[in-house]
């Protein structure tokens, strides 16, 4: 019988399988050491695997195996695989341009590639099924062909999703650490916004790095509070500039291993930043200084580059507006590190720390043990207001 149909079941957010938040947080906050909060950043705040969702599809028998998108490599071994794997690259995608992504080999050639139908189908949205940084196994274009096709994209480990227009948009897949990059003047740095990328990289199981540029425009003493507020959560926190290069150095050596996605909103300067740590780069920046003029948004896609002196990174285009994306209310709490000792003691077990009596969060901001601008980041996250990133 040609075209035999099976039916298969296909995870739709195995990626999301993390550890679930250990109990004894309370100790790591205690702590306060970078590494404690990093041991913390890289577990899920709610058993997101037990909860993974399946869904039946009916798919080609060949096709069917050959494109379980959550499974490890193909293997080749297996007398199940009728289609021809041997053909199969390995790649990972440096930039999506509408539907054809650029993929790089390990060998560094590049190849532009469509990506299979029964993957598009299989993804929640039948968009974004492939984002920056994923790495896939594409089929290379075929003779006179100039474009290949994308098979399957492994399972990612570390994210920087958003929500945007009620979608799900993975702005960079497989990154190890993210920068979240605020202007301490042009336009000055704005808590909630800070919070809201710190969220995002809680949720993503991302390390992230606070960086405070344009340094050379401020008396950086009167923004010592902003630095002691991140350091003394247990986040890494530099204060940089990209036009007389302080800072560059600790960034130049943070990059240096695994991939690293640099976010933060328009005209901060994440581009003028990573021409400054290698210069020959030649990112597009903003030709007008004057930050408030339409010039605005120069980086336009997301880019995966690979740096001289290793590591990659992913310039990422200042966004509008950053919603965060598939937070439960409860689970919000856990992205705010600090929250995370008072959290037991409120009087309700399901307290939302917003309206509720006897709520030991709001008591710890009273006393001023939890910062006061923190938690009004965490209300206005919580009241899913937008923090418009423009
Ligand atoms: N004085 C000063 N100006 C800076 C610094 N970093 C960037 N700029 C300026 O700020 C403007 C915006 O810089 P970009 O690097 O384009 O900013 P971006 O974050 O990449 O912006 P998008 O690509 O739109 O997201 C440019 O005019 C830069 O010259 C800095 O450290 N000090
Ligand atoms: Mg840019
Ligand atoms: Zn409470």
């Amino acid at each position: 019988m040609a075209n035999k149909k099976k039916k298969i079941r296909i995870a739709l957010n195995k990626n999301r399988q993390k550890r679930t938040r250990s109990n004894d947080f309370t100790r790591a906050f205690g702590d306060q050491t970078p590494a404690a909060a990093e041991s913390v950043s890289g577990e899920r705040v709610r058993p997101k695997g037990e909860m993974s969702r399946h869904r039946t599809i009916m798919a080609d028998a060949a096709e069917a195996t050959a494109s379980d998108a959550s499974s490890g490599p193909p293997d080749e071994s297996s007398s199940r695989r009728a289609v021809d794997q041997a053909a199969w690259t390995a790649g990972r995608v440096l930039r999506v341009h509408g539907l054809v992504s650029v993929v790089e080999t390990e060998d560094g050639r590049t190849f532009p590639c469509h990506v299979r139908r029964l993957l598009k189908s299989m993804a929640i949205d039948g968009r974004n099924v492939v984002a920056v940084g994923d790495r896939v196994w594409f089929r290379p274009p075929e003779k006179g062909g100039d474009e290949g096709f994308i098979e399957r994209v492994e399972a990612r480990q570390g994210v920087m999703t958003r929500g945007y227009r009620g979608r799900r948009h993975v702005l960079a897949a497989n990154v190890d650490a993210v920068f979240i990059v605020s202007a301490l003047a042009e336009p000055g740095v704005k808590i909630s916004l800070i919070d809201r990328y710190l969220a995002a990289a809680e949720l993503g199981g991302v390390r992230p790095v606070i960086v405070l540029n344009k340094a050379d425009l401020v008396d950086v003493s009167l923004y010592q509070w902003v630095v002691g507020l991140y350091t003394q959560l247990g986040y890494e926190t530099i204060v940089t500039s990209a036009a007389d290069g302080r800072g560059i150095d600790r960034l130049r050596g943070l990059l240096r291993q695994g991939v690293t996605a640099i976010s933060g909103q328009s005209g901060v300067g994440k581009s003028s930043l990573l021409n400054t740590i290698q210069p020959g780069l030649n990112l597009r920046v903003n030709e007008v200084s004057d930050w408030t003029s339409k010039g605005k948004h120069t980086t336009t896609t997301a880019e995966l580059i690979r740096l001289e002196g290793g590591g990659y990174v992913v310039d990422t285009p200042g966004l509008r507006q950053f919603e965060l994306w598939g937070v439960l209310p409860g689970e919000l709490e856990g992205c705010f590190i600090e929250f995370r000792p008072f959290i037991p003691l409120c009087r309700f077990p399901d307290c939302s720390h917003t309206h509720e009596h006897r709520c030991a969060v709001k008591d710890a901001v009273y006393w001023g043990w939890i910062h006061s601008g923190r938690y009004e980041s965490y209300l206005k996250l919580y009241h899913q207001k937008p923090d418009d990133g423009s």
